[in-house]
C-alpha cells in the first residue's frame, strides 16, 4: 500500500474492487449521464447495490461532465454513493478541468454529507478513453490541492483495477506529495 499525507488528509493508491471498501463511507461511481447501471465500476455498482440504487438515481439523471450527485449506498457496505460523470475523452473538453471537477465536486458532496473516508476508481480511464496517467496525475493533484480546505474527509482512497496502474498511482503520488 502507498500512502502519503496532504494537511490532514491521507492519501493512498491500493489495488482493489471499488465495490470491497467496506471501510469506507463513500464510494465513488464513475457513471453515464443517466445514472443507470453500464459496464465497469457503474456496473459493479449497481450489481452490488441492488435495484434501489437505480430508483434512487432517476431523479437526479441526467447530469453534465464534471458534475457529482450523491445517494445512499443500499445493499453495499458503504453509506453512500458519490455518482460522477467524467469527460468521454477528446470529447468533452476542456478535458482536464471536467475531470479535476469531478473530483473537486465529489470532495465537496463528502464535505456536506461529513463523510470522513471516500474511495475512488479512476474516472474515465475505461470506457471514456482517457490516458491513465494524464488521469492519475489530474486525480491525484487535485485531491492534494483540495485537502487543506477539507474537515470532515481525513482519508481519500484511489482504487484501482489493474496493480500496473495502481503502481502508477503510487508513483505519481510519491511525486505530487511530498
Ligand atoms: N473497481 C475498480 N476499478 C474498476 C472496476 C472495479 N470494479 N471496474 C473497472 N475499473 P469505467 P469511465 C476501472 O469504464 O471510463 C460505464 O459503462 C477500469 O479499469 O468504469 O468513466 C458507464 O456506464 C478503468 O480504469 O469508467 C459509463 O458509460 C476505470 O475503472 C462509462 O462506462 C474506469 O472505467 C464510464 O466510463
Amino acid at each position: 500500500m502507498d500512502r502519503r499525507t496532504a494537511g490532514n488528509v491521507v492519501i493512498e493508491c491500493v489495488t482493489g474492487d471499488i465495490v470491497r471498501q467496506s471501510d469506507m463511507d463513500a464510494v465513488v461511481n464513475a457513471a453515464n449521464a443517466e445514472l443507470r447501471p453500464g459496464g465497469g465500476v457503474a456496473g459493479a455498482i449497481h450489481r452490488a447495490a441492488g435495484p434501489s440504487l437505480d430508483e434512487a438515481c432517476r431523479e437526479f439523471a441526467p447530469i453534465a461532465p464534471g458534475e457529482a450527485v450523491i445517494t445512499s449506498g443500499y445493499q453495499l457496505p458503504n453509506r453512500f454513493v458519490i455518482h460522477c460523470l467524467g469527460p468521454v475523452y477528446g470529447r468533452d473538453e476542456p478535458s482536464d478541468e471536467l475531470l479535476a471537477a469531478c473530483y473537486r465536486n465529489a470532495l465537496r458532496l463528502a464535505e456536506q454529507a461529513e463523510i470522513r473516508g471516500v474511495a475512488f476508481p479512476a474516472i474515465s480511464t475505461g470506457a471514456f478513453g482517457f490516458p491513465m496517467q494524464a488521469a492519475a496525475r489530474i486525480a491525484i493533484g487535485t485531491v492534494a490541492g483540495e485537502a487543506p480546505d477539507l474537515h470532515s474527509v481525513r482519508h481519500v482512497r484511489f482504487v484501482l483495477h489493474d496493480p500496473k496502474d495502481q503502481a502508477l498511482h503510487a508513483t505519481i503520488l510519491r511525486e505530487l506529495v511530498k
